[in-house]
């Protein structure tokens, strides 16, 4: 096996120099199975380059990446295995920085088959490096945290540490189309050119890309792919029957990776591809069409990781229709794939969209709570149900979804978007991982609480203690965590991503789903450590980078939708400002601006009652305008516009206030890079100065027409007297 070359495909996170280290010294690979010989390729390509060894058996080596099974283990491996466990023992940080927190404490590696089928130890001793791990998969993460580390790797000695993922399933779900889609096109969301899978109805062909995609992200710790979108149309239906070649060819392209491959299912396929007449969960028909069909999907690709399903969500197909609900659903598909260790994602993506406007009763960010909160308890165990982090839909500031505290007897898996269908997309710089960072590190009851890190992980004995007003504690009985999942953003672009600075997103959402405490800092520094490994003046370009992105989803939210409110974009394809562009539709996105006030009351007081979704404190810090936060105002409350907020400023002045300093923040972040000409490579800076370009533009668009609206609206002038149309 070789390591996909792309000679004209940026290399991301994983460029030639990023392995110099390692490929500049010995490195001997013990042990067998296919993704060792990916480690030994990915070594041997590194040796040639630049003249390191493959070292034998018996050979002196500076690196030892071997499986514990592996004998003989050369003396450095074999002093790390028989350490006493709680000498190897130690945090799993994953993190080349050391900056980690809040991963899962390490197996000890004296204890062989303590690491799992995908963790390994790390270790230097006597000035040689060893990477053990107990299954292959190991290995390779092991062979991609040396390649982070680069010549740290090498220096002094280093304690033995553990390292095993937080989450089990770490996955991608790609929003792409065979046939390009008369209105989303060929990626629904997606800013990167086209898909790297599929092109104009048929498979894109060159699984060279989809390889090298699957070393990026085996390289971040991702381990499942979705390969369509999750609104199944009549072409991509097919995937599940007679396409389904093409996507064995995907699985086989990305299982030298680790990489296993999920296929979006129509609900309703027994009836499009089945021929039957209903497609009614509990109908016995319907079941043994969907065993025969998944029984044939296994005896095509073996190790499929399952279905993912959006059911009555905007239009697709569901239970509904048959009077079912979401757990009949989701447990048919469950059973039939139970066989084979597969796994049914289930999106909670589930409301009405075909609102009344006038209604305002009816409250979109209670739909999923209200759907799937009765229905816990109901799953089957690899029935994973998948909720949005935030109870709209992926909005530049939402409150963590209720749902992911409500369903203690479910396996959750909560969903992010690192396509950034609200957040610039991929025009605008916008760091994600400190959002990410905020939602995993919410404790839905509180600080003595687990946080969603933990809800998400499972299996690390949170349980729901009804003597202690239904709250978690430590001491077991959760059900096992369904992982993270976000909505990726690469097409066939060269640059991956569109913006070659998006690339830092998809790195940091694999990561976090590998240790979920990282901080956002550190890992934007190991990005930028591994992607612009060779150039002039490294630490220049480090700082005007952390410059340009550590607060850029803070600047974007300042020049956009404020204090929480939500849905200001552009109907439709999303982009750009539009204060009223879904105020009167039926997709149940309002912000209730009028000439006194603005905002959503979702009190139980007197609002929607989505405050009572949340556990305690939660539902009272929402509820009460004196703690809820200033941030999420206006998702709770509708106040008027001299309401003061918790900085001292009024609702109206901090509107015009941040939408001054957000187009400024742009314009500042232009500058810095303008100054960065010359430290990389000209067509990368040339990419990004056009998207900076685009984005000082948009953002003082967005300043000027959310000024104009709100000081129209309100008639209240800026206290400044800066300009306002
Ligand atoms: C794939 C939002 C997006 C849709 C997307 C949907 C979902 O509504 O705008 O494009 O559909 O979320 O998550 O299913």
């Amino acid at each position: 096996m070789t390591t996909p070359d792309l000679t004209d495909v940026h290399p991301a996170w994983l460029p030639p120099e990023a392995f110099r280290a390692i490929g500049s010294r010995r490195t001997l690979v013990l042990g067998d199975g296919p993704l060792v010989e990916t480690v030994r390729a990915e070594v041997a390509q590194a040796c040639a380059r630049y003249d390191g060894t493959v070292a034998a058996p018996g050979d002196e080596a500076d690196l030892v990446l071997a499986l514990t099974t592996a004998t003989p283990l050369p003396p450095a491996a074999q002093a790390l295995l028989d350490e006493p466990a709680d000498a190897a023992s130690g945090a799993a940080t994953g993190a080349a920085s050391g900056t980690a927190s809040g991963a899962a404490s390490g197996a000890a590696s004296g204890a062989v088959g303590g690491l799992g089928d995908e963790g390994y130890v790390l270790a230097r001793l006597g000035g040689v490096t060893v990477v053990l791990a107990d299954a292959p998969a190991g290995l390779l993460y092991g062979l991609f945290h040396v390649v982070r580390l680069g010549e740290q790797a090498f220096g002094a000695d280093r304690p033995a540490r553990a390292h095993r993922p937080a989450m089990r399933r770490r996955m991608l779900d790609h929003w792409d189309n065979i046939d390009v889609h008369p209105v989303m096109g060929q990626v629904e969301r997606g800013y990167s050119g086209g898909s790297i899978f599929w092109r104009d109805g048929a498979a894109a062909g060159d699984l060279t890309r989809v390889r090298a995609y699957a070393r990026l992200l085996a390289a971040t710790g991702v381990n499942a792919i979705s390969v369509n979108n999750v609104n199944v149309h009549a072409t991509e239906a097919h995937l599940l029957t007679d396409r389904l070649g093409d996507v064995a060819a995907i699985a086989d392209a990305v299982r030298p990776y680790g990489i296993r491959v999920h296929l979006s299912v129509n609900f309703a396929s027994p009836i499009a591809l089945g021929g039957l007449a209903t497609a009614d969960p509990l109908d016995e028909d319907v079941r043994a069409w969907w065993a025969a069909t998944t029984e044939r999907v296994y005896a095509t690709i073996p190790d499929f990781g399952g279905y993912v399903v959006k059911a009555d969500s905007e239009g697709q197909p569901g239970p509904f229709a048959y009077g079912r609900t979401h757990a009949d659903g989701a447990n048919l598909l469950a059973g039939v794939l139970a066989p084979y260790g597969g796994v049914v994602h289930w999106r909670a993506f589930v409301y009405n969209h075909r609102q009344d406007w006038r209604d305002r009763s009816t409250d979109r960010a209670r739909a999923a709570f209200d759907h799937f909160a009765p229905l816990d308890g109901q799953f089957h165990d690899n029935a994973i149900v998948q909720v949005k982090h935030g109870p709209l839909d992926f909005q530049t500031r939402e409150p963590v979804s209720p749902v992911i505290a409500a369903m203690p007897a479910t396996r959750l898996a909560v969903e992010l978007q690192v396509t950034q269908e609200y957040t610039g997309q991929q025009r605008h710089v916008c760091y994600l991982a400190p959002m990410w960072r905020e939602v995993l590190g919410f404790r839905p009851w509180g600080q003595d609480g687990p946080d969603v890190a933990a809800l998400a992980t499972g299996g690390q004995a949170v349980s729901r203690s009804l003597a202690d007003g239904g709250r978690p504690a430590d001491g077991g009985g959760l059900a096992d965590g369904g992982g993270l999942v976000a909505v990726s953003n690469v097409g066939d672009d060269r640059y991956w991503t569109g913006h070659p600075l998006a690339q830092a997103n998809l790195y940091a959402f694999g990561r976090l789903a590998w240790v979920p405490g990282l901080d956002p800092t550190a890992l934007l520094d190991e990005w930028i450590g591994l992607t612009f490994a060779a150039g002039p003046d490294r630490e220049a370009l480090g700082r005007t980078l952390h410059e340009m992105m550590d607060g850029s989803w803070r600047t974007y939210e300042r020049y956009t939708a404020p204090l929480g409110v939500g849905f200001m974009v552009r109907p439709g394809h999303h982009y750009g400002p539009d204060v009223d562009g879904y105020e009167y539709t039926p997709w149940g996105t309002y912000h209730f601006a009028d000439r006194d006030g603005v905002g959503v009351d979702r009190t139980r007081a007197t609002g929607t009652g989505y405050t009572g979704q949340y556990p305690q404190p939660w539902s009272e810090v929402y509820e009460s305008l004196d703690t809820c936060p200033d941030e999420l105002l206006l998702f709770f409350h509708h106040v008027p516009y001299g309401h003061v907020l918790q900085s001292g400023s009024t609702v109206i002045q901090h509107i015009y206030d941040t939408h001054f300093a957000g187009a400024e923040q742009a314009a500042q972040t232009r500058l810095r890079w303008e100054k960065a000409e010359g430290l990389v490579d000209p067509a990368l800076w040339a990419r990004v100065k056009e998207r900076l370009d685009e984005q000082v533009r948009s953002a003082e668009e967005w300043r000027d027409q959310v000024n104009a609206y709100f000081f129209r609206k309100s008639g209240v002038p800026d206290a400044h007297g800066r300009r306002i149309h």
